[in-house]
């Protein structure tokens, strides 16, 4: 099959992918007691849009960048999981407008989740593996991590923070644009935080900048920058598709590669300003 470009990939992920997420109003979860803790509208219909965002990789790249200001000047900013920014600020800003999170983060106690202020600020998206083709009731029955009861319990605690859950059908869509554009068959585990949290903020903004997901001349095999814990898989990827996932944001980019190199950013168009 004939390699895209980079704006052929673009319209395909304006075009084949929807940007959802679960509502209140949708089955199985219409029928149970907790629906109303879900929100009645989408994601996307209740945030942005925005003119400019930053996309905040947790790569150990990111470790003595100074891009603090940079990514604050954005008009909202995305982070991921446990990334802290406090002690972090002149390398990773101090602005959290999205904290996208998997379910495990969710689940495990040593992420305190229900009880850490970290989760606190902004709003938060929690994301589960779901299995692939399964429909929401097989999924809900059979989710990876409890992602629903700790839902339900962090509501109770925060009632007012917006929360919410990609809906699968999201996960496997952006996977199934990976998958097609590699020669070779890639492992179907969804793709990783950092992916998924690329496109969601594509739909909301008018420009995306990425950081540190395509390494710039920091690179390293620290896997954090908030964490002495060293590993390439970090990087390169394992369980998540993640080394597919950086060729095609190589090849959507649209600075340069310099830009790349000294400042690990990668500039993306708003889904909304292509014209495909
Ligand atoms: O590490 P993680 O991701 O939280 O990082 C967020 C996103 O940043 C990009 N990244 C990170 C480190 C690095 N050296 N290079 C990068 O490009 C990736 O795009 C990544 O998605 C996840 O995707 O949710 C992940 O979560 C962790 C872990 O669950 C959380 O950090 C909580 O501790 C996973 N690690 C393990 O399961 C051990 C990781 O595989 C994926």
């Amino acid at each position: 099959r004939p390699k895209l470009s980079g704006p052929e990939l673009l319209c395909q992920l304006k075009e084949k992918v929807d940007v959802v997420t679960l509502t209140s109003d949708l089955l199985p979860f219409s029928s149970l007691p907790w629906a109303s803790q879900l929100p009645p509208k989408l994601l996307t219909s209740d945030l942005g849009p925005y003119k400019t965002c930053a996309v905040v990789s947790s790569a150990g790249s990111l470790h003595r960048s100074g891009l603090g200001k940079e990514i604050d000047s954005h008009d909202a900013v995305l982070r991921f999981n446990a990334a802290p920014v406090s002690g972090y600020e002149k390398d990773v800003g101090s602005k959290t407008t999205v904290r996208l999170i998997n379910s495990q983060v969710m689940a495990s106690d040593e992420h305190r989740f229900l009880s850490s202020s970290l989760y606190s600020t902004g709003v938060l998206v929690a994301w589960d593996p779901a299995p692939f083709s399964a429909d929401l009731t097989q999924w809900y029955n059979k989710t990876d991590y409890p992602i629903f009861t700790q839902y339900q319990r962090y509501r109770k605690l925060h009632p007012l923070q917006p929360f919410y859950i990609l809906h699968p059908r999201f996960e496997w869509q952006v996977w199934q644009r990976i998958q097609d554009n590699m020669a070779e068959p890639i492992q179907k585990n969804p793709p990783s935080s950092g992916f998924l949290g690329t496109v969601l903020m594509m739909s909301l903004c008018d420009v995306v900048h990425v950081y540190e997901f395509l390494p710039s001349r920091r690179k390293t095999e620290l896997c954090h920058y908030y964490q002495r814990f060293y590993d390439a898989a970090c990087t390169l990827g394992a369980y998540h598709p993640l080394l597919y996932e950086k060729n095609l944001v190589k090849r959507m980019n649209q600075a340069s590669d310099l830009d790349i190199y000294t400042h690990g950013r990668v500039t993306l168009p708003g889904l909304s300003k292509l014209n495909c």
